[in-house]
């Protein structure tokens, strides 16, 4: 939750962060074992995290979740309206909060904007009907000014929805705009992108013997050709599928056995929840399968680390990985793909990428392209990966790299706040109950702010 306009107070809840700078004032919001159980490790993961990602067979819709959620939005919404002063801009973060605009705008000024980015996708309604008080989660995010998306496919998605569950709703496709209850809310497709500068000159600056290095720690052969995998410990990200192609890949490929190694570096998340536990084992168990099968006295095929890495570590295995591999099933955007491009700094990586992730639509024109559950095809698009010219993997991710830094997270901040201060600006021309003041031709619809590339 970030407020534009924050007042520091004395009370112990709120700290100046970061240390050493303290830009910005961090309120923190007390939440009892009970409500992160049922409000985090509930509704949000164990039924929103699921239906959006198109799985709806693994929502949990355990009693009392709904309610917990409603209540912690109410407990931010509160916190907000105590900060929101006149002109304040409110810009609330992805899935967690999807109950609060509402009802922060019953409390706050009628000057202040209201805006929500969702980090992750947006169901088809086939899917969203799977979705508890699916009603009531349209309503508060029609409490936004401005709704944004990474791509616009989860924006039309959205539009579907409201369209097809909320009856009252005057959804209009072409401005992407949805009126409701007195209230318009834009809805706009803003890609996010990384800190592309700071990730290529991290990556410069690595040090090569801290390559040697983590090649010994993990006991990888020096030398040997370096395949990547990075990703949280969650089952939209096709870490099983990928292991699956990585084994037909050796088998395909006896020559490769004992010059490729595999470094897959996983987080565990949400291993309160079940399904995030059984996933963990099997991703582990399949690895030790899969090592048992082509590992020899010196060379393990896959070397998988559960590891906290220091960002020194993370980019030095970015600068040389020969090959990574993003193969989610579904992922709103995909930030490591775009990391892996910009630490990509001699020119010579290659990267798979799944066309199920926001991030394809950026680069899949010059990423290798994978359907992650396609085993063969990933294994066949591994070994051209590989044997790839230096000239075609210079040409691919001299491509990248544009895309990359041309998209990085200060260009998706200044378009998020072109929108913002539209829709702000628009809401001054006309009251929050719709009567709108007449504008003039110079505040004409034409005025749209800037694309991301
Ligand atoms: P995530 O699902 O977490 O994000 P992703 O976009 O790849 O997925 O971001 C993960 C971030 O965590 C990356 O910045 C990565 O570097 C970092 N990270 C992971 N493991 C790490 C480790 N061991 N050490 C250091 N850093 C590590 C959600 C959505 C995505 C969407 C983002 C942003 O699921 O689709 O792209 O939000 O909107």
């Amino acid at each position: 939750m970030v407020t534009q306009t924050l007042r520091s107070a004395d009370d112990c809840n709120c700290v100046a962060v970061p240390p050493d700078e303290e830009a910005y004032t961090l309120r923190r919001l007390d939440l009892s074992e009970e409500a992160i159980d049922a409000y985090y490790y509930g509704f949000s993961n164990r039924v929103l995290w699921p239906l959006c990602h198109g799985f709806p067979d693994l929502i949990e819709n355990r009693p009392n979740d709904f309610e917990w959620y409603r209540r912690v939005n109410e407990q931010f919404a509160e916190a907000v309206s105590e900060h929101a002063d006149e002109n304040a801009i409110v810009w609330l973060q992805d899935y967690h909060l999807a109950l609060a605009p509402r009802l922060i705008q019953g409390s706050i000024p009628d000057s202040t904007t209201v805006a929500h980015f969702w980090h992750i996708p947006w169901p088809i309604p086939e899917t969203f009907r799977h979705c508890p008080a699916g009603g009531h989660l349209l309503e508060g995010l029609l409490g936004n000014d401005l709704l944004g998306f990474h791509v616009e496919g989860y924006a039309d998605r959205f539009l579907d929805c409201v369209d097809r569950f909320l009856p009252t709703a005057d959804v209009d496709r072409t401005r992407r705009t949805i009126r409701y209850d007195e209230r318009t809310t834009r809805v706009v497709a803003t890609p996010m992108g990384v800190d592309a500068e700071a990730y290529d000159s991290d990556a410069r600056s690595t040090d090569r013997d801290r390559l040697t290095a983590l090649f010994e720690e993990y006991g990888i052969p020096q030398g040997t050709t370096l395949g990547l995998g990075l990703d949280r410990l969650d089952y939209t990200k096709g870490i099983p599928e990928r292991l699956a192609a990585l084994e037909r890949f050796f088998e395909r490929n006896p020559g490769w056995r004992g010059e490729f190694t595999f470094v897959q570096k996983a987080t565990p998340s949400r291993t309160e929840i079940g399904t995030y536990q059984q996933y963990g084992d099997l991703v582990r168990s399949e690895v030790q399968r899969i090592n048992r099968r082509f590992g020899t006295a010196d060379w393990r095929p896959i070397v998988y680390t559960e590891d906290v890495l220091p960002r020194e570590d993370l980019c030095t295995l970015y600068r040389h990985a020969d090959a990574m591999v993003v193969s989610s099933l579904v992922d709103g955007m995909n930030l490591v793909a775009q990391e892996y491009v910009a630490a990509s700094v001699d020119g010579d990586g290659a990267l798979l990428l799944s066309t199920r992730v926001g991030a394809h639509e950026r680069l899949g024109s010059h990423a290798l392209t994978i359907d992650p559950a396609d085993v063969e095809g990933v294994a066949a698009q591994l070994e051209y990966a590989l044997s790839m010219s230096a000239h075609e993997r210079q040409r691919r991710l001299n491509t990248l790299r544009q895309r990359v830094f041309s998209g990085d997270i200060q260009s998706w901040m200044a378009t998020q706040f072109d929108w913002i201060n539209r829709v702000h600006d628009d809401a001054g021309s006309s009251d929050k109950s719709g009567r709108t003041r007449r504008r003039t031709d110079s505040e004409s619809d034409s005025r749209e702010p800037t694309p991301p590339v």
